[in-house]
């Protein structure tokens, strides 16, 4: 297992459409496990492999407060949509900033599991959310850009200005 580097905003690589997958192999769900730890060790509730730099469609979760319950999602469509919420969210990928965003109250979701099955599962509240939030990221999509251009613009900018204090001297990023 291993913890993978999280890309921030506005990281031109979050923007990419990631591919979709044939198959769960070994390989893949090796790529899941590091992406569950690494969301863990960033007391994140969702991840979604484009935010590890990782262009394929698939994101884990856990909302559970025993952080026990991890979901995986390979290949997950929203199927159906039902009513909306307003919720305050925040992105490991935009450290710091948490912002109302409204989105379907109730999701139901098709996806292949860890083991490569098919599942469908039907959600609402907190994972509801994240599920939409880690689509989102597969599709190149951040909760920023459901913000106002004024907003999403002083948090790029904020952002751009703690990652330049972050690196290390003599390094060109
Ligand atoms: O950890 C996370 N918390 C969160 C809170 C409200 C709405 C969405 C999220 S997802 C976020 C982790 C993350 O950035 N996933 O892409
Ligand atoms: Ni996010």
């Amino acid at each position: 297992m291993a913890i993978l580097d999280i890309l921030h905003f506005p990281d031109p690589r979050l923007r990419r459409r990631a591919a979709p997958l044939g198959a769960v192999d070994d390989a893949l769900r090796r790529m899941l496990d590091d992406m569950l730890e690494t969301m863990y060790a960033a007391k994140g509730v969702g991840l979604a492999a484009t935010q590890v730099n990782i262009h394929l469609r698939m994101l884990v979760a856990d909302v559970s407060d025993d952080r026990d319950q991890p979901l995986f999602l390979v290949n997950p469509e929203i199927i159906a949509r039902d009513g909306l919420q307003e919720s305050e969210e925040g992105c490991l990928s935009v450290p710091g900033f948490y912002e109302p965003v409204t989105r379907a109250e109730q999701i139901r979701v098709r996806a292949l599991g860890r083991d490569g099955q098919p599942l469908e599962l039907e959600t609402d509240g907190l994972l509801a959310v994240c599920i939409q939030h880690e689509i989102d990221h597969l599709d190149g999509k951040l909760f920023v850009d459901y913000l106002s251009e004024i907003k999403r613009q002083r948090i790029r900018k904020k952002l751009i200005k703690s990652q330049r204090a972050a690196e290390p001297a003599g390094v060109a990023g």
